[in-house]
This record gives structure tokens, sequence and C-alpha cells, in this order.
């Protein structure tokens, strides 16, 4: 489980990430000059604004009117009229730079990074002397740590440096250097052309966001002293450096400049904490919090190496280049890797991971490295719960509930419906209008009110894996049931009394008229069709678990009853929208259409085989290239419609070297040296959509089964996966051996009724004793588990 390098980074997309949540660094493993790139998850631009248009509910009337008369191309001008603001960016926190006294003359070098335990490790001889640098970032320690050893005659000469593109100073202070600063009050984003992209006040007024970073060290012999804007030690055996930061955020509503924390005093508490421990307790106190969560999951796809012709100690990049998915192992990387960015990038009390997870070395990065809510940002919690991290996703499920309250004010001002609304994109500051800077956005992708209603998706999800009831009373429920408050009332009839979306954008993604027309505003997208019907039926089953809200309960099911139907198109495939319009790009990146499928749960062969297979033409005909996050999304679908053979194409698609210096690409990514997701650029959610994707090869419960490997390729005759999770409040391990199932187990952590389809007649045994089983007309089986019990499944005849 080691990303290996045999030479240092020479680019940030072949740097190693750490990160505990909150603070980031990327390990670029350099000889005579190390550099970590930082970053703090709450370091943006801008403070919390009102983003509402009030002009936006006089426009929608009129938007409607030209959209029921299939006038696109004036409904897609007037739309422009409903847009706000852009969020607001992302930011780099600065450059920690150690500089070596020992030269360049190395040997042996190699350069790790061991995703079971969450350190970044550098090592070369230098004369007799061998150096080894260790890096991590400490959750329960909240600092990041690098130490630095010795071993030989030489000794640990260093001279360390922050660089910072914020505004800054750097000042030696009580031992630590110390970096602060503050942000900007603005930052456009990355594609919108302006004077002034990065703005800070000058006025007195500023509301930017403060910060400060504190460096110190200890050494075991030798000296360590802090001078100037530079920290040194000389002629120490080992060096233990410790790296905290703080910002003055405060919350999405609160101004950080003016109503902000101190970062100051939060800073030196966890500095001064930890430099009181030695390196071995910092050590251990990591590995333990990481490994308590990593090796809850554990995946082998057995391979015989040498029969692959794959030889031993290849390096990473090299491994991608040469052999990609037919490296079994890689594989098995690129799905943990997935498990152990996550770690990385959202922990209880954090931010949720954005664009770029919290790696960000760009004053405007790419897309505002924001959470983008029509793809991206759900994407990369789509492995949380089924790769066994649940509290991972608390960060998120958190964000929603900040922008339930901000999209309070958009759907009430912009919409005149109650409830709350988000848009394609969000920020810190919870921003859920749709973006564009009052009339510069594209309503292709600006205008889509079905943030909130996806993200819904998640709260219920969370509840459906772990079951805890009191979480969906007290927390998703309400959301959920506000963001229905909204679809309800956002909803109109078309002639016909079926209740549809207008305007409707089907993600990014244009469509053409019969004159030939491109158009983006339209009504009753499909997805939007798919994504009420996931709200609406999770909302009910949720009423169904907590009782009461009769006159709810009706509205909404009367509502999903009335939804215009999906339709069948001319090649036989599901149709984006509700007229057969021909697609802008039969290739288009997203597969927004298919999200009933999957992440969604409404098309199913059994539940129905005609959108099924229809669906299924789409992705046909979308082709198996892609963004990296198409690539990851692909993976998923594939699974869904149990082909595991091109679940695995997918897999080896985006298992392509990608080059740091690649442009922009809209239909072909792959992976970075580093195996970050390649857009390109950099976008962390094909990692995690992949990850998802591999888990949803070998298990699947959104139909209420534990289907166990439903998408197993014929590359993996033989393998074993543990802990993976499913709906219920199940944990799964299972053995498989030429390609069908050997064994498995199923943990009930709440009891209740079980079915399981295993491909083939399995028997049932608790402690050995045999279960009665209930054998269903579709080959899967039944039984009754009590909570707290572990059931074993091995093939041959039900009881
Ligand atoms: C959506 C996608 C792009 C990119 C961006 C961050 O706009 O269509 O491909 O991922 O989000």
């Amino acid at each position: 489980m080691k990303l290996y390098y045999k030479m240092p980074a020479r680019v940030w997309t072949e740097a190693l990430p750490v990160g505990n949540g909150r603070l980031g660094a990327m390990v670029h493993g350099g000889i005579e000059v190390e550099r970590l790139e930082l970053n703090e998850d709450t370091l943006w631009s801008g403070c919390p604004k009102d983003g509402s248009n009030p002009q936006a509910l006089s426009v929608l009337p009129e938007v409607r009117r030209l959209l029921a008369a299939k006038r696109y191309a004036e409904a897609d001008k007037a739309a422009r009229g409903m847009l706000g603001p852009y969020t607001q960016s992302y930011l780099p926190l600065g450059e920690l730079k150690l500089r070596f006294g020992h030269g360049g003359d190395t040997s042996d070098y190699s350069r790790t990074l061991d995703l079971a335990t969450g350190i970044a490790r550098t090592v070369y001889t230098v004369g007799g002397t061998r150096y080894i640098r260790e890096t991590f970032c400490s959750y329960p320690d909240q600092v990041i740590v690098t130490h630095i050893q010795a071993e030989g005659p030489g000794t640990v000469e260093l001279e360390a440096s922050f660089g910072c593109q914020l505004r800054h100073e750097v000042k030696a202070e009580d031992g630590r250097l110390v970096l602060r600063g503050r942000c900007p009050d603005h930052v456009d984003p990355n594609y919108y052309n302006t004077e002034r992209p990065v703005v800070y006040r000058e006025d007195g007024e500023a509301d930017g966001m403060p910060f400060e970073g504190r460096l110190a060290a200890s050494v075991d012999g030798g000296s360590c002293r802090v001078e100037g804007e530079r920290l040194l030690i000389e002629g120490a055996k080992s060096a233990t450096l410790i790296f905290g930061a703080a910002t003055g955020f405060a919350g999405f509503d609160r101004s950080p400049g003016r109503d902000g924390r101190d970062p100051a005093p939060t800073v030196e508490r966890t500095v001064g904490a930890a430099l009181t421990k030695a390196y071995a307790e910092l050590l251990a106190a990591h590995t333990a919090d990481h490994k308590a969560l990593f090796d809850r999951v554990e995946l082998r796809l057995g391979s015989d190496k040498a029969e692959a012709g794959i030889p031993d100690g290849l390096t990473t990049d090299r491994r991608i280049a040469e052999f990609g998915d037919r490296d079994t192992g890689l594989v098995e990387l690129l799905f943990q890797y997935g498990r152990y960015l996550m770690i990385a990038s959202s922990r209880p009390g954090t931010q949720p991971a954005n664009l770029q997870g919290i790696w960000n070395r760009d004053m405007r990065p790419p897309w505002s490295s924001n959470y983008t809510l029509n793809i991206n940002t759900e994407m990369n919690y789509w492995p949380v719960e089924t790769c066994n991290l649940a509290e991972c996703h608390g960060p998120l499920l958190d964000y929603i509930g900040a922008l339930a309250v901000t999209g309070r004010r958009i759907a009430r001002v912009n919409y005149g419906c109650g409830g709350w609304v988000a848009h394609h994109n969000g920020d810190i500051w919870a921003h859920a209008a749709p973006a564009g800077d009052f009339g510069h956005g594209d309503p292709v992708w600006a205008l889509w009110p079905m943030g909130g209603i996806w993200l819904c998706q998640h709260l219920w999800e969370h509840y459906q894996f772990g079951r805890d009831e009191q979480f969906l009373r007290d927390k998703a429920f309400p959301i959920m049931k506000e963001a229905a408050r909204f679809a309800l009332d956002f909803l109109i009839e078309d002639d016909q009394g079926r209740l549809i979306t207008s305007p409707s954008t089907s993600p990014e993604h244009k469509f053409r008229t019969p004159d030939g027309e491109l158009a983006a505003v339209g009504t009753a997208s499909t997805m939007d069709m798919q994504l009420l019907w996931d709200l609406f039926s999770n909302c009910l089953e949720a009423i169904e678990v907590l009782g009461g809200e009769e006159q709810l309960r009706k509205e909404i099911a009367d509502a999903r009853e009335r939804l215009l139907p999906m339709r069948i198109g001319k090649y036989g495939q599901l149709q984006e929208w509700p007229d057969d319009y021909e697609d802008e790009d039969v290739h288009h990146r997203h597969v927004s259409h298919l999200f009933g499928v999957y992440p969604g749960r409404q098309l199913t062969p059994e539940a129905t085989p005609e959108l099924f297979a229809a669906a299924k033409k789409s992705l046909e005909r979308r082709g198996d290239d892609g963004t990296g996050w198409s690539l990851g999304w692909k993976v998923g679908l594939w699974a869904r419609f149990r082909d595991g053979n091109r679940a695995l194409a997918l897999i080896g698609n985006l298992l392509r070297l990608v080059d740091e210096a690649a442009e922009t690409n809209y239909h072909h990514g792959g992976v970075y040296p580093n195996l970050f997701d390649a857009h390109p650029p950099f976008q962390i959610d094909g990692n995690f959509g992949v990850t998802a994707g591999i888990a949803e090869m070998l298990l699947q419960s959104h139909d209420g089964i534990l289907r166990l490997l439903p998408a197993l390729p014929d590359a993996w005759p033989e393998g074993r996966v543990s802990g993976l999770r499913a709906r219920g409040g199940y944990e799964v391990s299972i053995r498989w051996s030429g390609g069908a199932l050997a064994a498995a187990s199923v943990l009930s952590a709440h009891g209740g009724p079980c079915v399981v389809h295993a491909g083939t007649p399995v028997a049932v045994t608790c402690g050995g004793r045999e279960i009665r089983t209930e054998r269903r007309e579709d080959g899967s089986i039944a039984f009754a588990a009590e909570a707290g019990r572990l059931y074993d499944i091995s093939p041959g005849a039900a009881f």
C-alpha cells in the first residue's frame, strides 16, 4: 500500500499528499531543498454575502412562458437575469522550504507514501550518512510533523523558511517562525477575466480571512534557533519540525475579518502542545488514529505478478504507464488511495473535501476549487459509506445544513418558494445562489436549482448505512423535508397535468432543437425528474421510519406519482430531455440522466427493465472516454449494469498517465504520477469516484438486496475484500475463487430481514449453526438477522 518513486518530485502532481482533514501538505521529497506546499481548509477568500437576486422572481414567469412555447434561445437569454454572484475561492496557505546543508551528492534515493500509516518518507545517503525524513499530518495533534534523522557520521543542518502568495509577513517570535497574513476580500473564478480578479480592501473595512502558521522544532544534539525569517538547525542527530496553522474562520455566516477568531492562540496551543511530546509519541498517536480508519477495509485482487510480466520494484508512475489496470496491485492501490485521500481531507469538524480535496497551490485555482454540486462534490462522498469511513461524511452533512440556511433566502427571494435551494456551486460561505456575476454565467451550468436536492441523498444514505434514527429525526429529515418543500413549490403542471421543472437544465449539456439551434434551458430534464423521485422516495421512507407528517406524506406521494415519466428515444436511449432532441455532444462528460442508475436507485433491471436497458444504451453512446471524474462515474455505472469487464476497462482508461503540463481537457482524463485524478487539471473527484466504483463492482445494496460480486471482471478470478458496508447496517466480507463466490460473511449491526443474492445457491450459518433461509424466486435468500451477529455465507444448497 505504498506510492513509490526513485527521485524527488519535479512538479506538484508528482508530490505526495498528507492531511488531517483540515491541514494538508504536498511533500516533494527534495534532496537539497524539501518543499511542503501547505493548505488549511478554511482558507478562502471573501466573507458571507447575500447572493439573492430579487429580479429573478420577475424574470421567472417570462422564462416559463417562453419555454412553454419552446422558444429556447429567448428563454436562455432571459434566464441570465436570474443569476447571482460567483463563489469565492479556496486559497493556498504557503510553502515551507527546508534547505539542507549536506549537498546534493546522494545515492540510494527513495520516496514513498504509505497509505496504511499516512507517512511520506524520503530516504537517501550522502557520504556515509543515511538521511531518513518522515512527514505526516496528525489529526490527534492537529499539526504537520517532519522528522529528520541522520544515521551515520553526518548531522542535520537545515534552514527553514516560508513562502506565501497571500499578503503576509514572516517573523521570529518566542522561538517560533511565524507566518501571518490575510486573504483577499474577493477572488474571481479563474475562467472569469476581469481587471482586478484579486481584491484586498484597503479602507479598514477588510473582511478577508486572517491566518497564522507557526513553525517550531526540537533537536537531538546540536542546536535550533529562530532568527529573522529563518529557523536554523545545526549539528543535530535528529530534528522534529512542528507546523501548525489556524484561520479566523468562525462559521459560514460570520465575517472572518471583522467578527472572526484570532488564529494566534489556537495555533500556539497546538504547536506548543506538540512540542512537549517526543517524536515517537506524536508518531504513535498519528498512526493509531489513521489505522483505526484505514484498516477497516482490505482489498486483495489475487494475481501472479510474474505471470503478468510485472517486475518487482517498479515505481508507481511506471506501473501506471506500463501496466495500468493489468497490474491488479495498482488497482488495489488506486482503490485504497481514494480511502486514504478521504481520511486526509475530510474528518469530523473540518470542511468538506472541495474540488481538490484540501490540496491547492493556486491563488486562482481551477473552478475556484469550490464545491461543484452538479456532480463533483457528491462524487467526492460516494465511497464514504460503502468503504467504511462514515464519520468522514460528517463535514458534508454539516455543510448541507449550512446551505439549508442560506438557501432558504434564495428560495424565497429568487423563486418565491418555501424550503431551501442550492445551485451548481457552493463555497465556504454556503453560497446557494445561481453562480454567474448577475448575468455573466452560462445558464447551462448556472441555472440548476437541484444542488440541495441531490445533496439530500447523502443525508438519507448516511442513515441507510448506519441506521441512526436520532440522526434521521434531528438532523437529516428536517433538511430533506425543506428541500422537498422547495421542490413541491417549484414544480409546475404541464398541459397534461404532469409535474415538470421549468426552467430546467441537464448539467452542462445542451440539446439541439429541430431547427439546429443549441439550447441549454428547457423543461423537466430527466435528471431533474430522477433527483426529485429520489428525494421524494427518501422522504417517504423517512416518514415511514419516523411516523407523523401525514399531510406532507400525501403531498409528496402525489407529486412523485405525477412527475413527468422518463422516455426512450429514437436510438433506444434513455432521453436526456423530454423531447427526443439530439445531443450537443454525444460523448459529453456528464451522464446526468443516468443518475437514476447510479448513484440513484430508481432504475434497476428488476424494477424498470426497459428504462434500465435504455439507460445502458445511453451509456454505450457516450463511449468509454471522459474527464477523470467522468471515467470514475462510468466505473460505477457499469458496475450497476453488472458488467465487470466494462467497469474494469473504464478503470484502465482512468489509469492513463497524464503529464503536469497537460492542458484542461473535457474529453480525456487519467491520473498524474502521484495517482491524483486528472480532469485534467487535477481534480480529486475521480479518485473518490473510482474507489466507490470498485466497491460497487464487489457489493451492491441499493435495491434492498445485498448483491455479492455483482460485477466481477474475468481478470479478477481470485480475491477478497473485507469491511465493506451495505445499507441496512451491514458489514460484509467476501472471498472469491475461480471467478465465483468462495465464502462471505455479513455482520448485522441492527438486525432485521437480510436478503442476499450471491449469483449461486448459498447456505447461511451463524456461530457454526445452520440458519433457516427462505429461497426467493430471483435466486436470493432471505433470513432474519439478529443485531450484533455475524453470518457466514457459503456456496451450496440453501437450508
Ligand atoms: C463541472 C464539470 C467540469 C469540471 C467542473 C469543476 O463544471 O463539467 O468538467 O469538473 O465542474
